[in-house]
């Protein structure tokens, strides 16, 4: 099992075009989901380190790809949101073509986690974005935010539900304020890197 000190990070680079991408030669992980869901919140947790990840109260802050480097072992890359209602639509393609191009250009282990806000998702842009990456055969893992806004009982509720509706995969609810589920998280992304490397050295075998 790889071991991570996930404080040890640092941030690389903002990309606002697909050919400023950087040829990093590490596992990456990203994070998607609606403007607003806590994206950039969550990885200041994952890191613990506050502040690294610029946040903001108005949606549509992120317009770049930040990617950082965690532990000189994994890329975490913080995707610009999507269905902020008062972007242009020019804008809006733009961003889409820009997290698209930047899903396609890696060829290393790659996982997006998929945020969903535990009061409101998953929306039908977040269900486009699923088929989208299903299609692409990227793997994902649905993320519920925020769970520090329900009490214990709405949020079993709300879990259910969501999980009905990806299909039956339960997220795993996730609060940045109160940090539940922060530790869970970071094993779950340690698990799916050992076996995203078992399945790689698995393909290389059969050639
Ligand atoms: N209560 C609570 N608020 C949160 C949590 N995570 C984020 N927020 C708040 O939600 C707002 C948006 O958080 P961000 O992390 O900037 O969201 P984002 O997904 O990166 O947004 P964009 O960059 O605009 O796409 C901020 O006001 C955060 O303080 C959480 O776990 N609990
Ligand atoms: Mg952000």
């Amino acid at each position: 099992m790889i071991d991570i000190h996930w404080p040890n990070t640092r941030f690389v680079i903002s990309v606002a075009q697909a050919d400023q991408f950087p040829q990093v030669d590490l596992p990456q992980i990203a994070v998607a989901g609606h403007s607003n869901v806590g994206k950039s919140s969550l990885l200041n947790a994952l890191f613990a380190r506050k502040g690294l990840v610029k946040t903001s109260k108005r949606p549509g802050c992120t317009r770049l790809l930040n990617l950082f480097e965690v532990d000189q072992q994994l890329l975490l890359v913080d995707l610009p949101g999507y269905g902020y209602a008062r972007a242009a639509k020019g804008e809006k393609n733009q961003w889409r073509r820009l997290i698209e191009r930047y899903l396609d250009s890696t060829q290393v282990a790659q996982i997006v986690l998929v945020l969903l806000d535990i009061r409101h998702g998953p929306k039908d842009s977040d269900l486009q974005l699923i088929e989208w990456l299903n299609e692409g055969g990227i793997r994902w893992v649905p993320v519920a935010t925020k769970a520090d806004k329900l009490t214990g009982n709405d949020r079993a509720k709300r879990l259910k539900e969501m999980t009905k509706s990806l299909g039956m995969l339960t997220p795993l609810a996730t609060s940045a304020t109160d940090q539940r589920g922060i530790a869970d998280l970071r094993t779950l992304i340690l698990h799916e890197l050992a076996q995203q490397r078992s399945r790689f050295e698995d393909e290389e075998l059969s050639f």
